[in-house]
């Protein structure tokens, strides 16, 4: 792949090693296609204008990433991972050499089902104002101050942008968010469980074999807290005392580079 000429170009956020959880999804996604495909790295501040730059209007969006140009004609930009993801089946078919990522159809409904799961990936959004209800609920309010302290890169503005931005929208310190809104990291861990148990359900009957869109939308997200916190991250593998994230995070290894 390495000598084919790129198809795609990927915009991820920057930090020490990937982690924003919608680039995962785009960059799983990609890898999971076969379709060559650059990388582009952008600080949080960076993303707004380079949305405006690809994107023209922004009526209906948010300034995210993931961002994609599909370089071939007809030439393309677009942002957020789902329909990414669906603009990549669309353009890239089993025709023409590149496999089909099943279930991006399902993601809205499951995410819907199992809610705080989904917006456990929405605390590092553009839309976290609408999210805060999270917070409330206490569910993983612990990661954000480790986002803060490891994911992002120190030296271009992001951790500096992250802070003042969700500081304002929550109305307190990052590092006082696990204790006041999360009622401690013991709690968070225990609310965890009913986060994951559709993931849990599926990795009894599909944990092996290619990996689905859903897959690949739960593993992103054990990606980000890895990236955040190692400690965090092996107590996310525990919470059921099973293999469920040793079977989903197996399933999606070969799509990871
Ligand atoms: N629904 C979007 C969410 C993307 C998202 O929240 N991206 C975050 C980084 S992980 C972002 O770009 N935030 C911009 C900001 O906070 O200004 C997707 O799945 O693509």
């Amino acid at each position: 792949m390495a000598t084919q000429e790129p198809l795609v170009r990927f915009y991820d956020l920057s930090g020490p090693k990937p982690w924003s959880p919608a680039c995962w999804v785009t960059r799983y996604a990609l890898n999971f296609k076969g379709i060559p495909y650059t990388v582009t790295k952008l600080s949080y501040p960076g993303i707004k204008p380079k949305c405006e730059e690809l994107l023209k209007d922004m009526t209906g969006l948010e300034a995210t990433v993931p961002i994609i140009e599909i370089l071939q004609e007809p030439y393309k930009a677009l942002n957020d991972s789902t329909p990414i993801a669906k603009l990549l089946n669309e353009r890239f078919t089993e025709a023409d050499g590149y496999k089909h990522l099943k279930d991006v159809e399902k993601l809205d409904a499951y995410e819907e089902a199992y809610p705080s799961r989904g917006v456990f990936m929405s605390l590092s959004s553009g839309d976290l104002a609408q999210k805060v209800t999270f917070c409330s609920a206490n569910k993983l309010a612990g990661i954000v101050y480790d986002v803060w302290a490891n994911a992002l890169d120190p030296s271009d503005g992001s951790k500096e942008y992250f802070k003042e931005t969700r500081e304002k929208i929550l109305g307190m310190p990052l590092k006082d968010l696990l204790e006041v809104k999360g009622g401690g990291e013991e709690l968070c861990i225990e609310k965890m469980k009913s986060c994951w148990v559709g993931l849990q359900e599926r990795m009894k009957n599909e944990g092996t074999g290619e990996p689905t869109y859903l897959d690949f939308f739960d593993a992103s997200i054990v990606r980000w807290v890895e990236a955040a916190s190692h400690e965090k991250y092996e107590k996310l593998l525990g919470i059921y005392g099973d293999d469920t994230f040793i079977k989903l995070m197996k399933k999606v290894s070969p799509y990871e580079a």
